[in-house]
């Protein structure tokens, strides 16, 4: 199979793509990546020489360009690109539009010129983000209405009903899977799991926001990647599927967690101004893909921080050469006198 991924020099975009590429010896995959301040061509860099693996770099924002690459034989779109830090888009939504809402609307355009004429499959990676907030108890499931509260939910789930709307208007053949928070190898230090590990490692402030009590449902980003995998071979066009770890944690169990493995005091804790319209919780029912397509997660949080600290441990290259330059002024407007 032939497989056109966008967005895949990022983080789960990267782990994707090795996993495909492991798991299916005779896939042949495009990865076309803007490469923004999130695409980072080391993640991949050991496929450089994959004679089943070609880079491009381009803008799923560019109709012509896009279009050529999906005249290719593609057989299948994984479409990963997107800005996806919620504080970005709070400090400037333009890009969340035009990359989330914008870039959608390209693939679909081009995939609407020739599905009619060939097999072509459309997998849009989704968020359950898209589903606003819990309270204390319930689960978000597939046919809980949509109620985006961040500019980066709001794409997202603009880019969702595109999608929709595709498939049912033109029967376009497309699937949609919801995510909850992913974790693990070659995540962007923005967000919360890597920041964590990574200040910690080096002595830093570990910026908490709020009271610390916001639950996120984490799974392991190779979890994920299995469950795509599934959706991507055996799920029904039309369909939305939910992917969930089972493992909700507080925010501040999560740091101490890290903290408690490295060996480093609670202390290092620093409680910060809450993020604006800050979602209190998200907790993912996948009985749909778990039932339908016999997918579970597989590594339990305690296993997965384990290797993810690993990593970060055993690759402080990667992440130190991240935090310096545009980095570190993203870092100051958002952290400092918070
Ligand atoms: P990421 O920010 O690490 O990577 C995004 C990648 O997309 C980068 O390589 C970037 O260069 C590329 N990109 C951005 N704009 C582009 C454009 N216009 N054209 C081509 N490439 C572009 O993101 P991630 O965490 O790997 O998330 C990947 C996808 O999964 C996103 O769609 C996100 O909404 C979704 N998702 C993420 C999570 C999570 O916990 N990280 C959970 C659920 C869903
Ligand atoms: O410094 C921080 N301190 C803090 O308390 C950061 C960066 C985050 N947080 C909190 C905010 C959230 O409650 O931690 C939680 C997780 O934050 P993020 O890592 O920014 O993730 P979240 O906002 O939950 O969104 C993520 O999950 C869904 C991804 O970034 C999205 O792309 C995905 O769709």
């Amino acid at each position: 199979m032939k497989i056109l991924v966008t967005g895949g020099c990022g983080f789960i975009g990267s782990n994707f793509i090795r996993h495909i590429l492991k798991c299916h010896p005779d896939y042949f995959l495009i990865n076309v990546d803007k490469l923004t301040y999130a695409g980072n061509l080391e993640n991949l860099s050991d496929l450089s020489d994959s004679p089943r693996y070609r880079f491009i770099r381009g803008d799923i924002a560019d109709a012509p360009r896009i279009e050529e690459l999906v005249s290719q034989g593609v057989e299948t779109i994984v479409n990963f690109a997107a800005e996806s830090h919620v504080d970005r888009s709070i400090e400037d939504p333009g890009a969340f539009m035009k990359t989330n809402v914008f870039g959608t609307f390209v693939l679909l355009e081009a995939m609407r010129k020739v599905f009619q004429k060939r097999q072509i499959r459309f997998l849009h990676i989704s968020t359950d983000e898209v589903y606003g907030s819990l309270g204390e108890s319930g689960a978000f499931t597939e046919t809980t209405p949509l109620a985006p509260n961040s500019p980066y939910s709001a794409s997202k789930t603009a880019a969702d009903m595109l999608v929709r709307a595709y498939h049912h208007t033109y029967g376009l053949p497309a699937l949609v899977t919801r995510c909850s928070n992913n974790y693990g190898p070659y995540q962007f230090p923005e967000k919360l799991i890597p920041l964590m590990i990574s200040n910690a490692l080096e002595d830093k402030e570990l910026p908490i926001y709020g009271d610390g009590m916001n639950v996120r449902d984490w799974i392991y980003v190779e979890d994920h990647c299995r469950a795509l995998d599934v959706v991507l071979h055996r799920g029904k066009e039309g369909e939305v599927y939910n992917v969930g770890g089972r493992s909700e944690k507080p925010n501040i169990t999560v740091a101490k967690t890290i903290l408690d493995r490295l060996g480093k005091p609670h202390s290092l804790i620093r409680y910060v101004a809450d993020r604006p319209g800050h979602d209190r919780r998200y907790a993912i029912d996948f009985s749909k893909i778990e039932r339908e397509l016999g997918w579970k997660p597989s590594v339990s949080f305690e296993e997965g921080i384990r290797l993810t600290i690993e990593w970060y441990q055993a690759h402080r290259e990667w992440w130190k050469k991240i935090k310096t330059g545009d980095y570190l002024d993203y870092y100051n407007r958002m952290y400092k006198d918070r």
